[in-house]
C-alpha cells in the first residue's frame, strides 16, 4: 500500500475496510469505471504562472489507468445502496465573496433524473477513500486516486501549452464546464465572486452530465471545469525536492489532501492543466468535502494484471458486464446525448434567429402602442401584506405605457438584430417534491425562446431578466429616438390601479378576476396537477389559460391597459425592498446601493396569492425565469401629449391601428380555438 493511504487510513476506515472485505456482493452491487489506458511518457511539470507551479520539472510516468469521467452521483449512491456507509452531511460552498459557508447535503437530491450523472461532489476526503476501498474490494482490483504528478500527465496529454488544446480562453467552453462569461455576468453582482469569467459561453452554469464537452487527446473528459478533483498527494507549497517519476509526493508531516484541475465556479487561469492552488485555498477546505469537487479514479496496470493473473484474467480481456454496470451506461450515453442535444438546438435557434435578420431589417421597428397616462395622486401599497406597508401618498408625473406585456415577436426582432444573446437557463414550476429547491420550481436549461415558453409570437416573452428587459429597452430607445425604459413600481401601480382603490383594480370579488386576467386558476391548476403534480392550489374561477397566454385577451383596466393581472409578472425599474418604509413619494424609481434584487409587479399565470392591484414581488436582476417575469414599457412624455384627466381622451391608443395590433387579433383568434379545442379533450 502506498504510503499516503498508510498516513490517512483512519481508524475508521481500517475498520471499513474490514466491514467490507467480510461482506459478499452480487456482481450486480457496484459500477465500474470506463477506464483508459494511458501510454508512458515524461513530461515537464509545473509552469512559470505560479510560485506554486515551480520550479519546472522533467517526471517520468509509467503506463497507468485512469477513469474516462468522474465518479458520478449514480455510482456514489450506487455504493450508499449497498453498503451502510454515511457519507458526510456538510458540504463547504462557496458564497457571498467566496467565503465558505456549511450547507446540508442530502443524498436524495442526486437521484433526480438529470442530477445522476453529475460529477459526485461534496464528499470528504474520508468518503472519498471509502468508495475507492469498497470498490477495490468489490472488483478485487486496486482503485486510487491518481498521484499528482499522473493527473498533470493526464490533463495536458501530451501538450505544453496553457490548457490540453492550446493557449485561447476562448476555447475552453468547448471543452469543458467553467465559470463562463454568461454565468459570471448572472452570479458576479448576486455572489460578488473575485473570479473574472472565461471569454466565452459552456452553456452550464450548474455542473454538468460528465462527457458531454469535448475529450482531450487521451480521451479523457472533463479534466477543464465541472468538477476539480482529489488527488493521492499531501498538498507542498511548490515542486522544490518533488518526486522526479509518477508517484505520489507524501511525507510525514503532511496532512493535507488537496484536488487539481479548475471547476464550473473557477476561472479561465484555474482550468490550467498545470494549475495548483495555493495552500490558502487548500487549507481553507482541508478534508472536508466541497461543492465543486469529486474526484476520479486510477488503476495501476502493473497491479491489475498481477490480480487479474491470480484470477485467470489478462489485463486486455474484458470483464463480463453485469446488467448494473450495462444499464449504467446505456443510461449515461442517453444522458449525455440529451444534454448534447439540447445545446444543439439552443445553437440552431439563434442562429435561425440570427438567420432572419436581413428580413427583420427591412421591417419597421415594432412600436408598442402606448397609452397615456395623466398625472395624478394616489395611495400606494396596502395592508394585505407587510411588504406593501406602509400605505403611503404617492405624485406620479404623466407619462405612457405599453398596452401590452412585451411580446416574443417584439423581442424576437430585438435579439436577430443585435445578436443579443440571455442566458441559456431559466427558472421553471416543477413537482413540488422534485425540485432541487423542494418548493416546487428549479433552474433549467432553456431560454425566452424554447416552445415551452414561447408557444405564439404574441406571448408575452419569458425568461429573460431584468438586464435583458434593460437591453432590449436601450435598443429600442436607439431605433426610434424616442425614451424608453420599464416603469418605476409607482407608475406601474398608479397605472394598474386606474383610480381605483379597491383590491382588484374592478373590484373586491376574487370570483371575477378571471374575466380580467390570466391567474392560477381552474384551468391553470388541471395542468399543474396533469403536467408537474401540484397539489390544491387554484383561483376560484376559471380564465381558460393553462401556462402563459396571447396578450390581450382579458378585460383591461379604466386606463385601457391588458394583463395588468396576471400573465406574467412585470419588472420594474426599482431595486427590491423589504416594505414601504423610507419609499420616495414622488412616483420615482427607488434605487439603493445594493440593488442585486430587483422589483417585480403584477401576478402570473402559476401564482394564486397577489392578484391584487398592489402586490410586489422581486428577482435577481440578472435571473431569468418562466415562473412569470416579463416585462412591459414605459415612454418619457412629450409636454404636448400630456391629457389632463383619466378621460375618454386619455385613453386613446397614440396613433391609429398598427400592423401589430392587426396580427395581434388575428393570434388572439387563434388562441380562442386553440382554448376551445384544450378544453374539448
Ligand atoms: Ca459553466
Ligand atoms: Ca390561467
Ligand atoms: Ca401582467
Amino acid at each position: 500500500m502506498r504510503k499516503l493511504n498508510a498516513l490517512l487510513l483512519n481508524a475508521f476506515l481500517i475498520a471499513a475496510l474490514a466491514c467490507f472485505s467480510h461482506t459478499l456482493y452480487a456482481d450486480s452491487n457496484y459500477i465500474e469505471p470506463t477506464m483508459v489506458t494511458l501510454p508512458a511518457g515524461e513530461f515537464l511539470m509545473g509552469s512559470k504562472e505560479s510560485d506554486t507551479e515551480q520550479p519546472i520539472h522533467k517526471v517520468k510516468v509509467g503506463s497507468f489507468k485512469l477513469a474516462k469521467y468522474d465518479v458520478t452521483n449514480k455510482e456514489f449512491t450506487q455504493f450508499l445502496k449497498a453498503t451502510d456507509y454515511k457519507p458526510t452531511k456538510v458540504c463547504l460552498v462557496k458564497e457571498q465573496k467566496g467565503a465558505l459557508q456549511e450547507h446540508p447535503r442530502t443524498w436524495d437530491e442526486d437521484k433526480d433524473t438529470g442530477r445522476q450523472f453529475n460529477p459526485v461532489t461534496c464528499l470528504s476526503w474520508k468518503d472519498t477513500q471509502a468508495y475507492i476501498a469498497w470498490l477495490s474490494t468489490q472488483t478485487n482490483k486496486h482503485y486510487r486516486l491518481p498521484s499528482e504528478a499522473e493527473w498533470e500527465y493526464a490533463a495536458r496529454a501530451g501538450s505544453t501549452k496553457k490548457f490540453h488544446f492550446g493557449d485561447d480562453e476562448k476555447n475552453l467552453c468547448q471543452y469543458g464546464n467553467g465559470y463562463d462569461k454568461p454565468t459570471s455576468q448572472d452570479l458576479g453582482p448576486l455572489l460578488q465572486w473575485p473570479a473574472k469569467g472565461i471569454e466565452c459561453d459552456d452553456d452550464e452554469r450548474n455542473p454538468s452530465t460528465v462527457g458531454t464537452y469535448l475529450p482531450n487527446k487521451f480521451g479523457l473528459y472533463d479534466m477543464i471545469g465541472n468538477a476539480s478533483q482529489w488527488v493521492a498527494d499531501c498538498y507542498h507549497t511548490n515542486y522544490q525536492g518533488a518526486p522526479k517519476t509518477g508517484i505520489a509526493w507524501t511525507d510525514a508531516n503532511c496532512t493535507t489532501p488537496f484536488a487539481r484541475g479548475g471547476a464550473r465556479s473557477t476561472d479561465a487561469n484555474s482550468q490550467r492543466s498545470a494549475f495548483r492552488p495555493t495552500a490558502e485555498e487548500v487549507n481553507a477546505i482541508g478534508q472536508q468535502g466541497y461543492f465543486d469537487r469529486g474526484f476520479r479514479l486510477a488503476l495501476d496496470i502493473k497491479n491489475y494484471i498481477k490480480e487479474d493473473i491470480k484470477n485467470g484474467i489478462k489485463d486486455d480481456t474484458p470483464t463480463p458486464l453485469s446488467e448494473l454496470q450495462k444499464s449504467f451506461i446505456a443510461d449515461l450515453t442517453k444522458a449525455q446525448q440529451t444534454v448534447i442535444e439540447r445545446k444543439a438546438i439552443a445553437l440552431k435557434q439563434r442562429e435561425a434567429l440570427l438567420a432572419t435578420y436581413k428580413n427583420w431589417k427591412k421591417t419597421p421597428v415594432i412600436v408598442p402602442p402606448m397609452i397615456n397616462i395623466p398625472a395624478g395622486k394616489f395611495l400606494m401599497g396596502s395592508n394585505l401584506s407587510d411588504k406593501e406597508k406602509p400605505i403611503h401618498k404617492v405624485s406620479v408625473n404623466a407619462f405612457k405605457i405599453s398596452k401590452y406585456e412585451v411580446t416574443i415577436k417584439q423581442f424576437k426582432q430585438f435579439a436577430a438584430a443585435t445578436n443579443h444573446i440571455t442566458g441559456n437557463d431559466c427558472w421553471k414550476y416543477v413537482s413540488e417534491n422534485g425540485g432541487q429547491f423542494k418548493v416546487g420550481y428549479d433552474i433549467a436549461p432553456g431560454n425566452w425562446l424554447t416552445p415551452e415558453y414561447a408557444p405564439s409570437d404574441f406571448h408575452p416573452v419569458m425568461c429573460v431578466s431584468w438586464d435583458d428587459a434593460n437591453a432590449y429597452l436601450a435598443w429600442l430607445s436607439q431605433q426610434t429616438g424616442k425614451k424608453y425604459r420599464l416603469p418605476t413600481e409607482a407608475e406601474w401601480e398608479y397605472a394598474a390601479g386606474a383610480g381605483s382603490t379597491k383590491k382588484y383594480f374592478f373590484g373586491n370579488d376574487d370570483k371575477d378576476v378571471c374575466q380580467y386576467g390570466n391567474t392560477f386558476d381552474e384551468s391553470g391548476m388541471r395542468a399543474f396537477v396533469r403536467d408537474k403534480e401540484y397539489k390544491n392550489r387554484d383561483m376560484k374561477c376559471d380564465d381558460g389559460a393553462e401556462y402563459t397566454t396571447v396578450v390581450g385577451m382579458y378585460k383591461p383596466n379604466a386606463f385601457g391597459l391588458y394583463d395588468m393581472i396576471g400573465n406574467i409578472s412585470e419588472w420594474v425599474e426599482d431595486c427590491d425592498h423589504e416594505n414601504y418604509e423610507g419609499a420616495p413619494t414622488d412616483g420615482s424609481a427607488w434605487i439603493s446601493e445594493k440593488c442585486s434584487m430587483r422589483s417585480r409587479k403584477g401576478s402570473t399565470y402559476g401564482q394564486e396569492k397577489g392578484s391584487h392591484t398592489t402586490m410586489r414581488a422581486h428577482g435577481g436582476q440578472s435571473n431569468r425565469s418562466s415562473t412569470g417575469e416579463g416585462f412591459r414599457i414605459v415612454e418619457d412624455i412629450r409636454p404636448e401629449d400630456i391629457c389632463s384627466d383619466a378621460s375618454s381622451a386619455c385613453k386613446k391608443v397614440s396613433g391609429k391601428q398598427s400592423t401589430f395590433e392587426i396580427e395581434l387579433a388575428e393570434a388572439q383568434k387563434a388562441e380562442v380555438i386553440k382554448r376551445k379545442q384544450t378544453l374539448s379533450k
